[in-house]
């Protein structure tokens, strides 16, 4: 019996991502997953940090660790590789049945250079940061420096190599290239080295037709970046160089051990076209998603961290990252309650998964009134959908999931699905009442046939009405249950009806709930 589980667990199937019409999935040893995490704060990977961390996930029922691995110290020697951390994370991760994903702190992080070793801080001529427009150094790494690119090729390829003996099972699932790549303080590099090439052409795999009508570009064939993107030149040829870089530090990776890879954004505002000069230049904003693909294939994704507020902006913000060419991930979101809700429209949209960051204060004082309010949104939904997750997740991918977040006026909002409209109101008390206190209500309508929906959702009522060519008709609900799924099986635990049902529809409280139910009219 031993031999034969290590057998099955060296021939699983490596993580990947697969498409199917314009929508997305991550498949974990070959079936569908959903990555339900939490993100640790910076500093926390050190063995004598990690009991809060690992105490915080279990509070959090996640089934995800995100976590750094520090460049500074699996390489504090050149050329001398230490990765007992790696050790460290692989057994305990495994011991929990938590899988990882790796965050690649290296040549970026925030946009610095904070996690280069020590001997490469030391020689900054070597390494150099860039320079903005009045020639002052500023705080981040040029993207421009041959010496810089190979130290990190180098390092990465190690930890690549190294994953790939050590973790058979693949416990770590996805890794993160660099943090939050890009510069603020500056739009570009001023450098006379970086000078020279924004000078120069623009490369060929960005002048492709479709490339720049998808930037509102005016279609050219050649010309300096200039000519060819106007005033956003400067911060084009910073996200493009900083991209190539980044894609020639995963290409090589890839290349030493395949996994999903992913690069994360600090956002900007989503909504007014901002000037990159108000926002972190040069990483995968919304706006230079196209370059970005162009310039670093073997990027998986480019993933949004959620640190904007109102539900406008954040739902406008997953919007732009779910594309036929991007899957959605949402690596990084403020840990508060209020986030927790657009985990739902994340897995409708078919997206991979949802993580708060800085997870581990929660564990420090666990009974806080501060810490419960913040993680137990997050822990009921995740405790819930860990019982369905390859459902959601081949729900999510087949398109055939609504998901409905509560905005801050508190409005009612209508789903159409075809036959039937669906109405959810927010708020608790009989037909909702009573307001919920933050707009933290959350719904997500399964469609499994034209009368039969899976409803899940929190401080809410969801009612439905005929519609399309059935709308003058009158209705009911022929059954309305609640239960859990089990091994793919709805299991009911009680038929809902009366008062449970009769006020605006089913009413659904703080803790999530599964309901199945049909629909007739009449
Ligand atoms: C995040 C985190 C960590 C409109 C901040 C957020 C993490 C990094 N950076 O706690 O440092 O490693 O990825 C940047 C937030 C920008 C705010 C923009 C407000």
């Amino acid at each position: 019996a031993q031999l034969s589980i290590f057998a099955q667990s060296n021939t699983n199937p490596l993580p990947r991502i697969i498409d199917k019409n314009g929508r997305h999935q991550l498949l974990v040893d070959g079936k569908p997953f959903l990555i339900l995490g939490g993100q640790a704060h910076n500093s926390s990977a050190w063995p004598g940090m990690m009991p809060n961390v690992w105490a915080a996930i279990k509070q959090m029922h996640a089934n995800t660790l995100e976590v750094p691995i520090y460049w500074e110290q699996v390489e504090a020697q050149q050329g001398k590789f230490n990765f007992s951390i790696v050790d460290t994370l692989l057994a305990q991760a495994r011991a929990r049945k938590v899988r990882l994903v790796l965050l690649w702190f290296a040549t970026w992080k925030n946009g610095s250079n904070h996690y280069m070793p020590q001997w490469m801080k030391l020689e900054a001529g070597k390494y150099p940061n860039i320079l903005n427009r009045d020639g002052k150094p500023i705080d981040s790494p040029s993207p421009h420096i041959e010496a810089t690119l190979n130290a990190d090729i180098n390092a990465f390829t190690k930890l690549m190599g190294y994953l790939k003996k050590a973790d058979p099972q693949h416990t770590v699932i996805m890794v993160q290239v660099e943090n939050e790549p890009g510069s603020w303080d500056t739009v570009r590099d001023y450098s006379p080295l970086a000078q020279k090439l924004f000078e120069g052409q623009v490369p060929p795999e960005l002048l492709k037709p479709e490339l720049l009508k998808a930037m509102n570009v005016n279609v050219v064939t050649n010309g300096t970046w200039q000519k060819v993107f106007g005033d956003r030149a400067d911060e084009y040829f910073q996200a493009w160089s900083i991209a190539r870089f980044i894609g020639k530090v995963a290409a090589a990776g890839k290349t030493v051990y395949p996994l999903p890879l992913y690069v994360n954004a600090a956002l900007r505002d989503p909504l007014t076209n901002p000037k990159a000069s108000s926002y972190e230049s040069g990483g995968p904003t919304d706006n230079v998603i196209p370059i970005w693909k162009a310039a670093a294939p073997a990027i998986d994704l480019l993933a949004p961290d959620i640190y904007l507020s109102g539900s406008e902006k954040v739902l406008k913000v997953l919007d732009l990252y779910d594309r036929p060419d991007n899957t959605l991930f949402v690596p990084e979101a403020g840990f508060n309650k209020e986030n927790a809700k657009y985990m739902y429209d994340v897995i409708a949209r078919g997206g991979i998964g949802f993580s708060p960051f800085g997870i581990d204060r929660n564990a420090e004082d666990p009974e806080s009134t501060e810490n419960k309010d913040r993680y137990v949104p997050y822990a009921t939904s995740y405790a819930l959908f860990k019982t369905m997750m390859p459902e959601l997740a081949q729900w999510g991918f087949e398109g055939k999931i609504k998901a409905v977040v509560e905005h801050e006026d508190q409005a009612d909002q209508t789903v159409d699905l075809g036959q039937w409209k669906v109405t959810v109101t927010f708020g608790s008390g009989r037909g909702g009442t009573t307001k919920n206190t933050t707009p933290n209500g959350k719904a997500m309508i399964v469609k499994l046939s034209e009368n039969k929906f899976v409803l899940i959702g929190t401080n809410c009522h969801i009612a439905f009405a005929p519609s399309g060519n059935q709308a003058d008709k009158a209705w009911q609900y022929l059954k309305v249950e609640e239960g859990k799924y089990q091994n793919g099986v709805f299991k009911p635990l009680r038929i809902l009806n009366g008062d449970e049902t009769d006020w605006k529809g089913p009413n659904f409280g703080d803790l999530p709930t599964v309901l199945q139910c049909t629909v007739i009219t009449r």
